[in-house]
């Protein structure tokens, strides 16, 4: 359900934008979020480009289809196409499709298929940093997203089994440069956009573990990369905290940056004031259950999970149900923990395997001999199957049913967000405008959150989705500042490149 306003700019698509070359002009871009794709758009020899991760993978093939029937070429590329090419090319009507990130290949795919000899694959790989293309936010619809979105480093060193990052964007941080990071933030400034997420995956590269390991084993050269990447971090926050103080940051990190009291001073000077910390599960079983036993547990947790806020860094925490080491008291235990920890926001989602994880391929293995059907559809493709027909978890749990899990889940969401406990958190806003914008914004992810997955009950779902629409027009406007034509750069960056590249 789309209403003309979204939280977040889907990034791939400025990216794509300004990674097409000039001489075909400037591109269309449709934001399926904001408004349905009109199809008469669609010209006959057109270009469309579709970027699909999982969970709009089906909707993604729809649109091939309306754009193939029009004339057009078709190019898949994103997260989905990368993992499933061959499933992207039978059912998306594709003419090509795009592996890895599109900053490069993409303007050779489109011009292959303009010359009319495109190639069914495109391997866009790994880039490296330089080649990371900034975003055409010039072509972006006025008033529309609360939230632009820069990423600034891509790729983590972990290896949650819940999570694809790791082996689509690799393991090696492959960080951009604070310069061309901070002149395209400038630029969103000057638009008029002061909420900015950095779209990482993990804005902490290198912890002081890294550091350590490296110092013990004297292996120097491994050293010094990693205090490069640590210090182009400080660069960056340092331009950051130069910039107009109404600016406001979020981004991703790893619990560890709680160890690195240095780095959340400099992320708080930085406007960096919030972040998702994947906390995932509150007890050690859990955690060794999704590989993440860097994590703390237990009382350990909620001091870690202190640390940020005691150094003005507001945690969005993140917390996975369906664990199979989890029973029915872990609901109970992980909204307690989420309380007494302080985070300022919560999100509860249900164990879904997605592609590309430890977590699927184990699944689909344990799939093979016997595999679950609907409507003909294995499981293991769960995406494929209509949405109202698909099941709301995937993998059974030891000693508790779907039905069981989901509920509970829901339970914690009413739990975390009552209005009397949103209130109570609102304290830690600095003035009463502030702290009414964060009970709106809580109850607006909320019902975000109430629409996706977790509710399957259809009158709870338009509920949510006609409270979402309510509230985020004035949510939106609230993010809102007064544009600032003029913004200079940062001290000592004094040369500012176009707003976009211009490629031939
Ligand atoms: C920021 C982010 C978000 C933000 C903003 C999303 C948005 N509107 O853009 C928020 C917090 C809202 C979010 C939400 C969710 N996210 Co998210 N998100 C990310 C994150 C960290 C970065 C995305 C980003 O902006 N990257 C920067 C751009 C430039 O890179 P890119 O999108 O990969 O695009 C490049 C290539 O893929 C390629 N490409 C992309 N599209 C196309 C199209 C064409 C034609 C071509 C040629 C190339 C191409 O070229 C691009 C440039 O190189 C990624 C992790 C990641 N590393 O991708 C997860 C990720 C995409 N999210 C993920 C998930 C699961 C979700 C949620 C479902 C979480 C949840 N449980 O609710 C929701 C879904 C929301 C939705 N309906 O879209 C998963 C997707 C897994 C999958 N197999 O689909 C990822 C990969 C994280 C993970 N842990 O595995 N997310
Ligand atoms: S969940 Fe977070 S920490 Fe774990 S691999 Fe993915 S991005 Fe890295």
């Amino acid at each position: 359900m789309a209403f003309g306003t979204a939280v977040i700019t889907p990034r791939w698509l400025y990216v794509l934008a300004a990674a097409t070359p000039s001489c075909y002009g400037d591109p269309k871009l449709c934001d399926e979020s904001l408004k349905q794709l009109d199809p008469s758009v669609i010209q006959a020899g057109d270009v469309v480009g579709i970027g699909i991760h999982t969970g709009n993978a089906l909707r993604g093939y729809e649109l091939g289809k309306i754009a193939r029937e029009r004339g057009a070429w078709v190019i898949y590329g994103g997260i989905h196409a990368t993992l499933f090419p061959e499933e992207v090319a039978e059912r998306g009507n594709a003419h090509c499709v795009v592996k890895g990130d599109g900053d490069v290949i993409w303007a050779q795919a489109v011009r292959d298929c303009l010359n009319g000899t495109p190639q069914p694959l495109y391997e866009g790989g790994r880039i490296e940093p330089d080649q990371f293309i900034p975003a055409r936010w010039d072509l972006m619809p006025k008033d529309r997203y609360m939230w632009a979105s820069v990423q600034t480093v891509r790729g983590c060193a972990k290896h949650c089994s819940f999570c694809s990052v790791w082996r689509t964007d690799g393991q090696r941080p492959r960080q951009r440069a604070s310069d061309v990071v901070v002149e395209e933030i400038v630029q969103l400034r000057r638009r008029g956009f002061r909420f900015i997420a950095l779209a990482d995956d993990n804005f902490y590269p290198v912890t002081l573990t890294d550091l350590k390991l490296a110092e013990r084993q004297g292996n120097t050269a491994r050293l010094q990369q990693l205090r490069a990447i640590r210090e182009e971090r400080f660069t960056l926050m340092a331009r950051l905290a130069e910039l107009p103080h109404d600016m406001v940051f979020f981004t991703q990190i790893t619990m560890e940056a709680a160890e690195d009291t240095e780095f959340l001073d400099a992320m708080k000077k930085a406007h960096i004031k919030g972040a998702l910390v994947g906390v995932e599960a509150v007890t050690a079983e859990g955690l060794k259950a999704v590989y993440k036993d860097f994590n703390l547990s237990g009382d350990s947790l909620v001091r870690q999970l202190q640390t940020f806020r005691e150094h003005g860094v507001h945690v969005l925490g993140s917390f996975i149900f369906g664990l199979p080491t989890d029973k029915p008291d872990t609901f109970d235990a992980t909204a307690a923990l989420a309380q007494k920890a302080g985070v300022a926001f919560a999100q509860f989602v249900m164990m879904t395997p997605f592609p590309g994880t430890v977590d699927f391929e184990r699944w689909e293995k344990s799939q093979q001999a016997n595999p679950t059907l609907v409507e003909g559809i294995p499981l293991t493709r769960y995406w494929l199957i209509p949405e109202n027909k698909r099941p709301k978890m995937f993998t059974p749990h030891p000693s508790m049913s779907s039905e069981e899990i989901r509920e509970r889940t829901q339970g914690v969401w009413d739990r975390f967000y009552d209005w009397s406990s949103t209130w109570k958190r609102s304290s830690c806003a600095t003035s009463i405008r502030y702290r009414l914008a964060f009970v709106f914004i809580s109850k607006l992810y909320r019902q975000m959150y109430a629409k996706t997955g977790i509710s399957s009950d259809s009158a709870r779902k338009s509920r949510a989705n006609f409270m979402s629409r309510l509230i985020a027009v004035p949510c939106r406007r609230l993010f809102q500042a007064k544009p600032m034509p003029d913004l200079e750069l940062p001290r000592g960056m004094k040369t500012e490149r176009p707003a976009f590249p211009i490629l031939r």
